[in-house]
Order: structure tokens, then sequence, then C-alpha cells
């Protein structure tokens, strides 16, 4: 049976707290912190995966607030993108209209969730509001340089008609990361953010985030891909007998071609040559070599496993040894990587081995792990450093100080680190985004739009099939800034990441009509304490940001060089086994819980099934555990105010007040690492136990009241409507929302709270034995709740009844026991 209408408690609290104003944050704080989850993209509906997001966040947020501290834990949306079109042309509205209906429907969700958030700072990035600051921050990074027009290869989706980033263009098979429709490429004018110029910093910092996952730090360094190394020129030309053959013309000099290297210490092995099907000379040569043309243009293709080539009838001369070695065109040798063209190693390199392997070419070892260990390469790549041989002057010479020796010798040769990173390609061919700020004129190429005609805003929407920008005349029509003559506005829109890259900025003063945010007001919030979100995000959001943040440092504006300090990536939230998505259909709609079950429950179950980071699977028989946990708790305290129970402070409630002090150090210490698991099962352990003494005996009121007190509290972040409720129940004025979250008692270090634990446990277990009359205390058999188990083994080991052992049961087991004895 019910014992609390939860959809009545938690409206009752929701409005109570919203007409306390209990979260908003005034903007002066004296001790800042800012706790923040991803912002939503208003996709329509929350689902589970947000419903654990902002429930991590808020409880997280909730605790730090009742530690006294000022949180700002805002709210906002993500609303721009593709989907929003999309969805319009689906239901025949546009993405305006569509957007603004799911941000109201996910705005009533979120307050049915209870999140604490200051709506007074609600954003969302489709206003002109928001969006004029994109386009500010556009053009202060194109006066910075940052900002470039270039134009390129890029990703091209037929299917959503727009140009990719790299990083959304998804696996081996190139798929579009949303419609799963398989990339091409097309040559267009993209606008480019200068992420490449903070490369070194943003691989740098990286040591600095300390409080990011490792395995988000690693993503982002293979992001970055930084490798040291050096280039150098191989001249390239005829070889003589090919030109004999063919004309006996002198042979065609190429001149010297460059290449990139991270290994020149075995530039003495270096066999053969090889050019990407996309350079140059392997272009020109396929205008007149049949056999070039159709490796280039058919059977060349750099994600096969096996990497392919043709041999040209070039040769090349390797600097160090003066040979001359053959050249191929090769498909694993990319046009955008390095030079597009490097020298081969079969003996230290495992590509270039299988290539050469396959192709006969010489393969000469000329790194070995010492002088007199020459490793047998014929099979396969010797890959490690170490001592030169076969190196002419630098045999004998360790591999560092060969690569540095070899790039001073060689005339060509200078050091240099090639990035994996590119820069950002910021332009989307479609319609719901930031317009970019820029007018094109014939006279004057693009101009930037100056400030004071900010924001460039968005023309009506209509349906096409190409970028409704395009075909909106009149609003492409234009003026140029500069000279004043007819011109036309750029038609691109902004990557919806340029949104995101600096939204928690925007939080600390979302009305600011003056500045994308305020400095002052900045420095003292930022850097976000507490950042949650999705491992998805792992590489373009957090890189993104981080670019942004440095950017805007550069230009005065922040202090702080990195935007998040501590990173949480939640976990996903499973249906036996697989990702809950609307799209497979094993969703558990979270409106659904909260009618049955109410938001305290959702939230409890979501905290406790799992750490934030672990995947979990949805399950029916955890809500209701986590449901039926409220309602004991609701009984325990309702029933407690009206018995007024008169017990006395003997041994047993010592006993449970050292339970107490107990819970409260380790919940103390789980909350601050975001671990709620083990804040709730402690939590969970004391109710427990709290029953157990009221069933067992009258309790001590005093007591027994601390206990309940801390419960709640201890609950509060997680399930805070019903603490609340009990809250008042117990008599409080304050909200809980806003009481202190129990301090362990005194400033003792945990090795002299352990300390003192055993050796109270040791006490009671003597206790027990005298009043129990043993006479035999090395047969004594203790019984000790679960959480007691790593003491129970402290003292087993150090009691003086060496035999005594602790005995770990749940609840009932101990209850039944404890009757017997
Ligand atoms: C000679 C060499 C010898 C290399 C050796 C490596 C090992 P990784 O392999 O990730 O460290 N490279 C250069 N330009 C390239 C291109 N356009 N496409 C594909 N590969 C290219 O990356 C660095 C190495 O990638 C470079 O160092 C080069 O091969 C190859 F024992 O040069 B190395
Ligand atoms: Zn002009």
């Amino acid at each position: 049976q019910r014992g609390f209408d939860h959809g009545e408690i938690e409206s009752r609290w929701q409005h109570e707290w919203a007409d306390a104003g209990t979260f908003h944050i005034p903007d002066d704080a004296d001790d800042p912190t800012y706790v923040l989850g991803m912002f939503p993209y208003t996709s329509g509906e929350l689902h589970m995966g947000h419903v654990r997001n902002y429930t991590i966040t808020d409880a997280y947020a909730r605790y730090r607030k009742m530690r006294g501290e000022d949180v700002l834990h805002p709210i906002g949306w993500d609303s721009f993108g593709l989907p929003a079109e999309n969805a319009a042309i689906e239901r025949d509205t546009n993405p305006r209209d569509w957007t603004m209906q799911c941000i109201e429907t996910m705005r009533e969700q979120m307050r049915a969730m209870g999140f604490g958030y200051d709506w007074e700072r609600e954003i969302a990035t489709c206003e002109p509001e928001y969006f004029q600051w994109n386009q500010w921050l556009f053009t202060r990074l194109y006066e910075e340089g940052l900002v470039h027009r270039e134009a390129s290869e890029v990703n091209w989706c037929p299917s959503c008609e727009t140009v990719l980033a790299d990083e959304q263009v998804e696996g081996d098979a190139e798929l579009c990361w949303r419609c799963d429709t398989p990339v091409e490429t097309r040559e267009l004018d993209q606008w480019f953010w200068g992420i490449t110029e903070y490369a070194d910093e943003l691989a740098d910092d990286i040591e600095r985030l300390g409080g990011w996952p490792d395995n988000v730090r690693q993503m982002q360094e293979n992001w970055i891909g930084r490798q040291p190394g050096a280039r150098l020129e191989f001249d390239v030309g005829e070889a003589r007998s090919a030109s004999e053959d063919s004309s006996g013309d002198e042979p065609r000099e190429y001149g010297p071609v460059e290449v990139f290297t991270t290994r020149i210490d075995t530039i003495y092995g270096a066999t053969f040559f090889a050019l990407a099907p996309g350079h140059p000379i392997s272009e020109e040569l396929a205008a007149e070599n049949e056999e070039v043309r159709q490796f280039v243009e058919e059977e060349a293709d750099p994600e096969g496993d096996e990497p392919k080539g043709v041999k040209t009838d070039l040769t090349a001369t390797n600097p160090a040894t003066g040979e001359e070695i053959p050249v191929f065109v090769a498909d694993f040798v990319l046009s955008d990587v390095g030079t597009g063209a490097l020298m081969g190693v079969p003996s230290h390199d495992d590509r270039d081995h299988a290539f050469a392997s396959d192709q006969g070419v010489d393969i000469v070892p000329v790194v070995a792990p010492s002088p007199d260990d020459v490793p047998d390469v014929s099979e396969a790549a010797y890959t490690d450093d170490g001592v030169l041989v076969n190196s002419g002057d630098y045999s004998g010479t360790e591999s560092a100080a060969a690569r540095e020796e070899l790039t001073r010798d060689i005339d060509s040769a200078t050091d240099h680190v090639q990035y994996r990173l590119r820069d950002w390609g910021i332009s989307r061919q479609r319609y719901w985004g930031t317009p970019i700020p820029v007018v094109n004129c014939d006279d004057c190429g693009p101009v930037m739009v100056p400030d004071e005609q900010l924001p460039v805003e968005l023309p009506e929407f209509v349906q096409t099939t190409g970028n409704p920008l395009d075909e909106a005349t009149e609003w492409k029509e234009t003026t140029c800034p500069d000279c004043g003559g007819e011109a036309t506005r750029e038609t691109d829109t902004m990557d919806t990441f340029v949104d995101s890259s600096w939204y928690f900025l925007r939080y600390v003063s979302p009305d600011d009509d003056e500045a994308p945010f305020d400095v002052e007001r900045a420095n003292e919030w930022m850097p976000v304490d507490q950042y949650v979100g999705g491992i998805e995000h792992a590489v373009m959001h957090l890189l993104y940001s981080r670019f942004v943040t440095k950017a805007i440092a550069d230009m005065e504006l922040l202090e702080h060089r990195e935007p998040f300090e501590n990173l949480v990536t939640q976990g996903m939230v499973l249906a036996d086994g697989e990702k809950m998505s609307k799209s497979k259909g094993n969703g558990v709609s979270p409106l659904a819980i909260v009618e049955e079950y109410g938001a305290d429950t959702a939230r409890l179950f979501t905290m406790q099934a799992a750490r934030p980071e672990r995947d979990f699977d949805w399950s029916e028989t955890g809500v209701q555990s986590a449901y039926g946990f409220l309602q004991r708790l609701h009984e325990t305290v309702e029933a407690f105010v009206e018995s007024s129970p008169d017990g006395e402070a003997d041994a047993t409630a010592d006993y449970v007040a050292r339970e107490i002090d107990a819970t409260v150090a380790s919940a103390h210490e789980s909350y601050e690492a975001l671990t709620f698991t083990e804040a709730l099962r402690e939590t969970r352990d004391l109710v427990g136990l709290l029953r157990q003494y009221r069933e067992h005996t009258d309790p001590d009121a005093e007591t027994f009241e601390r206990g309940l007190s801390v419960a709640v509290r201890l609950l509060a972040p997680v399930a805070p409507h019903v603490a609340e409720e009990l809250w008042a129940t117990l008599g409080h004025e304050e909200f809980v929302a806003e009481a202190s979250f129990p301090e362990p008692a005194g400033d003792v270090s945990d090795a002299e709270r352990e300390r003192q634990l055993v050796e109270n446990t040791r006490e009671d277990v003597r206790n027990i034995v005298d009043v129990a009359g043993i006479e035999d205390p090395e047969r004594v058999t203790i019984v000790v709740a679960p959480a007691w188990k790593h003491r129970a083994l402290d003292i087993a080991v150090e009691s003086d009844a060496p035999n005594v052992i602790g005995e770990i049961m749940g609840d009932e087991d101990l209850r039944s026991k404890g009757d017997e004895a």
C-alpha cells in the first residue's frame, strides 16, 4: 500500500522552491561553485539518459549547496541543428516552432524531475540574443587571424545534403553520424576556425586535466595526434632505363619531393619511396600512364587491410645512402597527412613491411636492440628504437641521438611536428544554425558584418532539398559594408558545436546585451568545477570548448585557459544490454515512471543502480526497490513523530550512535567522489538499523531522531521531494535543500576514525561476552551488519579472542541470530 502521495508531495515542493527562489543564484557569490550538465539537444522529450545525466548533476549541486557553497547550476537548450530541420519538414512546420515546442515540453519534464536549476539563467542557442554572440565570436576570431576560408574537400552527406566535420563521419564505412548514409567528398569554399594554432597547448594541457577520466584524456591526445619528427627531401626523377626505353630523351626531373618521418634514424633502411594517389606527381603520372591512372582512379583503397600500389618509372635518391630507390603510388599514403609522400622503411615499419613484401622491395635492418643482435626482419618489422647498424658513420648511435644528428646533417632535413588535428570546418549548408556574419562582395571579397549590424538573423524558413538560405533572395541580397556596392550574404550557417563551445560562459550573465558574458563574473565562476555529460562528447565538444576558452583567454576576456576542471562521463542506461532508445523501441519513458512512482524514485533508482561512469540495465525491480525504500523511510519518520519514544540512552543507543557517525563519514566521502551508490547503500543500511532498533526496544529519542535527521539529509540531494517532506515532519522550518549536510564529527583523520571504530567495536564485543556470562570467548561467534565487514576482520585479527569470527549477513538473518543469542 502506498504510504504517501508522491504526485502531491512533488508538485507541492517544486512550487515551494520556486516561490522561495531556493535555487536562484545571486551574481555576487561568496563561495562560487559551478556544477554543469551538458545541455540537452532539443529532441522533443527527456529520455532516461537525460534523467541520469541531470540527476547526477543535480544531486552533486544540491550536495554542494548543503555544504554552504553558492552553486551555479544552470540549464539551457542546444537548440540549433539538422534534426530540428528534418523534424520540421516531416511535420510540415518550421524549425523554430518545432524547437520552441520541444523546449516547452522538455522544460516541463525537467521541472517535474525537481532539478534545482536557476531558471532565470535559462538560455537557448537558437535565440538571436544568444547566437549574435556566435557571430561576434566569429568576427573576433577573424580579427585574431583564427578564421579563414578555403576551398577544400569536404565530407558530404548526400542524404542530409550537408557538409560533415571529420568527427561526424563514423567508422571505416564512413557513414553520416545522423542518418548512416555513406559519405562522399566534394570541393567547396568553407570557413575554418584555426584550432590547429592551439594544437600544442591543447596537447600540453591535457596533463593538467587531472580531474578528467583517463580515457577521455587519451582520446583527446589521439585526436590531436602530435608527432615530433622531421621533414626532408628526396630527389625524384625518371629512371634512366625507363626514359631510354621509351624515347631516348633526357630523363625527366621532378625535383626534390618532401616527406615527413617520425623515424629519420631509419633512413639508411629507406628502400622505397611512395606517393599518395592525390599527390600532384601521381596525378601527372596518371595523365600519361594507364596503369597509374587505373590504380589512382579505381583500385586505390586507403581503408583497405592490405596496402596496395603501383610501381612507377621514377626513382628517388636516398639522401643518406645516395642510392636510387623505386617510387610507388600507394594507397596507404594519405594525401592530407604530412606532405602526401613518404620514405618507406620495410625493416622498421609494419605497413611498409607488408607493402615491400608484396612488391619485392629490399628489406634492410638498420636499427637493432644492440650492435651484435641484429633482428631478423624478413618476416616482420622491428619497430622499437635501438642502436643503428648498417648506417655508415651513424652505426653504433642510439636512435634518439641519431634522429638529432641526421636531422642536423642531412641538408634538406628540418625538425617538424605533425598533428593529426585539422582546422575546424564550421560551415554548414543548412538553415537551422547561426548565419555566418559575412558579406561576399565582388570587389572587396568576404567582408565581416560590422558588430552594430549583428545579429544577422535567419530569413523565413522554406522547404527545399538544398540550403534554404540560398533561396532566400531578398535576405541574401545586401550591400557591402565596406564599399556600399551590391553584395550577397554568406549562406552557410555555423556548425552547432560552435554554440556549445562557449555556452558555459553565457550562464554567468545570460541577459547581457553588451557582451557575450560578464568578464569579471566569468573569472569568478569559471572554470566549471564539475561537468557531467556523455562520453560521445569526449572529442568534439570538449576539444572545441577547450580551444575556444583558450582563444577567448588570449583576447584577455578570461583569466582561465581550461573550461572544465572535473569531468564525469556518465554511462548509458541499457535495456536488456542494449542502449535504451526510442528508435530501438526499448525505451522506458521517464514520464511514465514519474507518473507511477514519482520523480524521487526515478532519481533514486538511477543513482543507486551504478556509479555514474558505468552502464546499467534498466530494471523494474530496481525501481520498485527504490520506491519501497522511500516508503519505509517515510513510515519510519511518521511513526517516530507520532509515537515519541522515550527509551534509555543505553549501550544499544551508543551502538546506534556510532553507526550514525560511521554512515555520515562514509556517505560524505562518497558524495564528494560522486559515487552515490555507496552513499545510498550506507543510508539504506542506517534506516534498516533504525527500524531494527525500534522493533527491538523503545529507542532513545535523541539518538533515533539524529539517525533520521542524518538519513533524510543524506538522501536529500538524490530524493529531494520526499526529503523535504520528512524534514518538515521532523519539525524543521528551513528547506532541507538549504539545511547543512551532516558533517563527520570532529576533525579526525580517516585512519583515526577507523581506529576508534575498531576500538569501540572491541569494547562492544567484551560487553557482550560479559553480559552473556560467556566463559570461553574463543568460541564466540560475532554477527555483524554488512557495513561492519572490514571492522569485523580487523577485530578477528587484533582481538584478545583470536577466534572471534565476523559473520556477514543480511538484516533478517541478523535479527533471528540476535534473538537466538
Ligand atoms: C619512415 C618510417 C620508418 C616511419 C619507421 C615510421 C616508422 P605513425 O606511423 O603513425 O607514427 N607517413 C608519413 N606521411 C604519410 C602519409 N601521407 N600517409 C601515411 N603515412 C605517412 O606516423 C608517422 C609515419 O607515417 C611517418 O614516419 C611515415 O613513415 C608515415 F620505422 O617514415 B615514417
Ligand atoms: Zn565590397
